[in-house]
């Protein structure tokens, strides 16, 4: 190999090396009819550009399994955010006036659908708290836990 080649082969690393570093976190979390997600833990870096995906597997109409993924602030109370969003089934179980406790959410995702958000993960690290807020999900253990570090 030449010099130059050499030089070429470096200057093509380096310029690769920052993009691989700055790579999105993109997540895909299925829903079935067990009201799990199938990730209940996912970790991004404070800043990072975060895409979810969510996929509904279910057969069931959406009237009776239908998911959505809800991330809350810190500090949200989810209890509190999931008894809003049961009296909010004409906009799709999610609480409008709640939301600036939310910093990402998908929308309503029927059987055999998906929806995806993408958004920034929050500067400060620690964990917060993701929910379906289709009723009775949440209080069926459908929540998982993005933990910023
Ligand atoms: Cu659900």
């Amino acid at each position: 190999m030449s010099l130059r080649a050499l030089l070429v082969a470096a200057l093509v690393g380096l310029s690769l090396s920052p993009l691989a570093a700055q790579a999105d976190a993109s997540f895909k979390i299925i829903g079935q009819n067990d009201l799990r997600y199938s990730k209940e833990h996912l970790r991004v870096a404070p800043g990072e550009s975060v895409t979810v995906k969510l996929v509904n597997k279910s057969h069931l109409p959406a009237s009776a399994m239908a998911h959505n993924w809800v991330l809350l602030k810190h500090g949200a109370d989810a209890d509190a955010f999931d008894n809003a969003a049961q009296n909010a089934p004409a906009n799709d179980y999610f609480p409008k006036a709640r939301a600036d406790q939310t910093i990402a959410h998908t929308g309503m995702v029927a059987g055999g659908k998906s929806d995806t958000v993408t958004f920034t993960a929050p500067d400060k690290p620690g964990d917060y708290s993701y929910i379906c807020t289709f009723p009775g999900h949440f209080a069926a253990g459908m929540k998982g836990v993005l933990t910023v570090k």
